[in-house]
């Protein structure tokens, strides 16, 4: 199975598993990978999706022999059909997805990193815009996502010259939240999709549309975007959960509605 799905404690386990190929997606895993990103939305006892690699790599992006392969499923509809609904999918996703970054993440895996909520890379990992390499331009969001993350400049040059930065770089430039070193990086990472799967779920899904509106609005248009989503979460039970725990001074138990 190219794609591993495990929900455990309201988190979604999805490991990206094709290790002897760093993971690089085929047209198969992509189909499978977008179904189970669907089944996390639609399933009310997940709270927080994990994505992750199998063995050494994060993801090598698009599977090379299968561009190469004159009998593979054409180039034509591999964005339309295989990374742009991903790409949406984790965007519209209504809990926090967070990427934990194990290994080497290129190409279209390097942005499928980067689109999700939270990021996190082991040490070890590295992160490259691989594109440039094979005369593509970067696509999975990357041209959206790395400029606004770490600035014009930054990320024309690590577009353009394909540079592999390492997980500590990233973290300094803003590309990711935060790296581990190896030997702590899943019991780190699964603690902060603990935490994540343990905040309000609605609350967090209403962060995640207010901040997806704010890249394409102004000032006056955001503040009614941030208007009418408080009025939505001021009306979940976690809301109230959350006042009455802290005048109680106890620890808030949300449910997630
Ligand atoms: C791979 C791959 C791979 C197949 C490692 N494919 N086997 C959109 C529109 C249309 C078309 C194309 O694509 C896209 C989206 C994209 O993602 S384009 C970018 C595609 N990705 C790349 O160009 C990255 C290619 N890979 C690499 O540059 C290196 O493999 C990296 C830097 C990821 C890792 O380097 P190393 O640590 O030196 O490992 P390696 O190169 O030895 O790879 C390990 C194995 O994985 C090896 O297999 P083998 O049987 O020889 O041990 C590779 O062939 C295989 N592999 N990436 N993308």
């Amino acid at each position: 199975m190219s794609i591993l799905f495990e929900i455990k404690n309201s988190i979604a386990y999805i490991t990206l598993n094709r290790p002897e190929k760093f993971n690089a997606f085929n047209r198969h895993m992509a189909l499978a990978f977008q179904e189970k990103l669907e089944e996390c939305e639609k399933n009310i006892s997940v709270r927080c999706v994990y994505i992750t690699g199998a063995g050494k790599a994060f993801s090598a992006g698009q599977d090379l022999s299968e561009v190469a392969n004159p009998n593979g499923p054409g180039m034509e509809t591999v964005l339309s059909e295989q990374y742009n609904p991903i790409i949406r999918k984790i965007r519209n996703l209504n809990k926090p997805v967070i990427a934990a970054v194990n290994g080497v993440a290129a190409g279209a895996g390097a942005n499928i990193a980067l689109c999700c909520d939270v990021v996190v890379a082991s040490e070890s990992a590295s992160f490259i815009q691989a594109f440039s390499k094979i005369g593509l331009i970067p696509d999975s969001g990357g041209t959206y996502f790395l400029q606004r993350l770490v600035g014009l400049q930054k990320s024309s040059a690590l577009m353009m010259l394909g540079d592999k930065i390492s997980a500590k770089e990233a973290e300094r430039i803003g590309m990711i939240y935060k790296y581990f070193p190896d030997e702590v990086f899943f019991y780190e990472s699964e603690k902060i999709a603990t935490a994540l799967s343990q905040l309000p779920t609605k609350g967090l899904a209403y962060t995640k549309q207010a901040l997806n509106k704010s890249l394409e609005q102004n000032l006056e248009q955001q503040l009614e975007t941030e208007d009418s989503l408080q009025r939505k979460a001021a009306a979940t039970n976690d809301f109230k959960e959350g006042v009455s725990a802290f005048i109680e001074k106890r620890k808030a138990n949300f449910k997630g509605d």
